[in-house]
């Protein structure tokens, strides 16, 4: 049952997608009645320190291809997220309990509320390309 009309926003690289990562989404679209994805540029990975295995348009794609997602755009900088957020008329802002206290968060809940949710234990891009390099 997705509540209202909320309209909620999350960010994310979303590489080699996985339970984790739709988890975190359908849980994100479950609170409000639209979802927005930022997925992350392969420039912006850089950035991040990340090397993505699909680019970014594989990975725009996979995400905006998922039933809970309404709506993919670029995230292409750490700071664009209030305009994003004022731009998309965005009411909640969630994101994986990693990031909780991030600096990269901290101003934007006098723009909209922000929802920190569980990771997925056990499981992430990284582990997964780790245990094909060792044949597991
Ligand atoms: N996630 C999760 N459980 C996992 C792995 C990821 O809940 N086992 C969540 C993360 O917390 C994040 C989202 O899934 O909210 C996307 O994860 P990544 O693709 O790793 O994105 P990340 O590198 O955290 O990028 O500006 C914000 C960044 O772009 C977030």
């Amino acid at each position: 049952m997705r509540e209202g009309k909320r309209r909620v926003l999350t960010y994310g690289t979303f590489d080699l997608l996985h339970v984790g990562h739709v988890r975190l989404l359908e849980r994100a679209a479950a609170l409000g009645g639209e979802l927005i994805v930022g997925v992350s540029t392969d420039d912006f990975n850089v950035i991040k320190g990340k090397r993505a295995q699909y680019s970014y348009g594989e990975r725009a794609e996979i995400v905006a291809a998922l039933r809970c997602v309404d709506e993919v755009i670029a995230e292409e900088r750490w700071d664009q997220k209030a305009d994003d957020i004022r731009r998309l008329n965005i009411d909640l802002l969630v994101m994986g309990s990693d990031w909780e206290g991030s600096a990269h968060f901290a101003d934007l809940d006098g723009l909209c509320e922000l929802v920190f949710l569980p990771r997925t234990e056990g499981i992430s891009t990284t582990s997964i390309k780790d245990d094909l390099s060792k044949g597991a």
